[in-house]
């Protein structure tokens, strides 16, 4: 019975030891690779878990729409200081010069260098689907930077810019102040078909009091020396403080041109009711002159929340898909005092 017991257990044993052993054998193979793609962990959390991708990993494509204004100049710099503070790899930049086919060959350049991220100021809202979707095909994400993109959400990552519709609500809001027993206002535009100079438009006339007409509306383009014959023809039009009252001007640098076109016409500060967008030191500028009755703030220091959510979406972390600019109005009284601090 004793040795019946004994035996059995030695069986046992050697039987137990032996699938162990096969168990081992056949483990190993799997376990090996299982062990070395574990940890780069590609979708691993930005919480220092090994695997995570940090800033050096980053390239970043930014094919800027141009340099047609202070805004613009300033949006550039944040996005390059923002670069070089956080240490990334490499930031592709290029400047489209407010050409779309320029910002989607750039955008195509990237595509084919596999950079990790591309974020994008469109110029127009129109025509992004075909370059969105092939960015999405080799799996780079796209933030669409600044002005919006008309293109299907689901083609690229997220938006982070101005509410462009708030801000022309705004200027509204102001030339009700204004005007309040109505009158005639002129619109100098910005690019047409871009995201800025349609929503901003679209706000104005949203919230305009209906004694207060919009007498017409042209595009600068949004830089200065297309705002000046603009302004010139307008005046050649249409008699200031009889024909119309105020201008709204989309953006400062236009409001810039126009103004030499007024004083060549004769025109003094205060005798129109002026509202202009961006809040650049210009605009402060023309605050201080007596020039803008209002400045509707659009923040073009971008760079560190671009930068942010890059990283985020390199990690494969959650990020929100529309991310506005928290912004405000600026006023003369305070121009002057502001000035000195302004950072663009
Ligand atoms: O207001 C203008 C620039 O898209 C918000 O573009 C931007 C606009 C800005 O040229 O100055």
């Amino acid at each position: 019975m004793k040795v019946t017991r004994l035996f059995s257990t030695i069986i046992l044993t050697v039987l137990v030891l032996g699938m162990l052993s096969a168990c081992g054998d056949a483990a190993s193979p799997t376990a090996a690779p299982a062990a070395a793609t574990n940890p780069p962990a590609t979708t691993a959390s930005a919480s220092g878990a090994t695997g995570a991708k940090t800033y050096k990993d980053l390239t970043l494509c930014f094919p800027q729409l141009g340099a047609e204004s202070d805004w613009r100049t300033a949006n550039t710099a944040s996005m390059k200081e923002t670069a070089s503070t956080l240490g990334i790899k490499q930031l592709v930049f290029s400047d489209a010069q407010q050409k779309q086919e320029n910002q989607i060959s750039a955008m195509r350049a990237c595509i084919q260098q596999g950079v990790n991220v591309i974020a994008l100021p469109p110029v127009v809202e129109d025509g992004w689907d075909a370059v969105l979707t092939e960015a999405k095909n080799a799996n780079i994400p796209v933030i669409v930077v600044d002005r919006s993109v008309s293109a299907d959400k689901s083609l690229y990552a997220a938006h982070i810019g101005s509410d462009m519709v708030l801000e022309g609500e705004r200027a509204a809001a102001e030339f009700n102040k204004q005007l309040p027993n109505g009158g005639a206002i002129l619109e100098l535009s910005g690019t047409t078909g871009s995201g800025a100079a349609v929503g901003r438009a679209k706000g104005l006339r949203n919230k305009l009091n209906s004694n207060i007409k919009i007498l017409d509306s042209q595009t600068g383009n949004f830089t200065r020396a297309e705002a000046v014959p603009v302004m010139q023809a307008f005046l050649k039009k249409y008699k200031p403080g009889t024909d119309f009252q105020g201008i709204f001007m989309h953006n400062d640098d236009m409001g810039i041109g126009a103004i030499e076109a007024l004083k060549g016409a004769g025109v003094k500060p205060g005798d129109l009711k002026i509202v202009s967008v961006d809040g650049t030191r210009g605009g402060f500028q023309a605050m201080v002159d007596g020039w803008f009755q209002a400045d509707v703030e659009c923040n073009p220091l971008l760079g560190p929340q671009v930068f942010d959510m890059a990283l985020k979406l390199m990690n494969g972390q959650q990020i929100d898909k529309e991310v506005l600019t928290n912004e405000t109005v600026y006023y003369p009284d305070k121009a002057k005092e502001l000035l000195p601090t302004r950072k663009y």
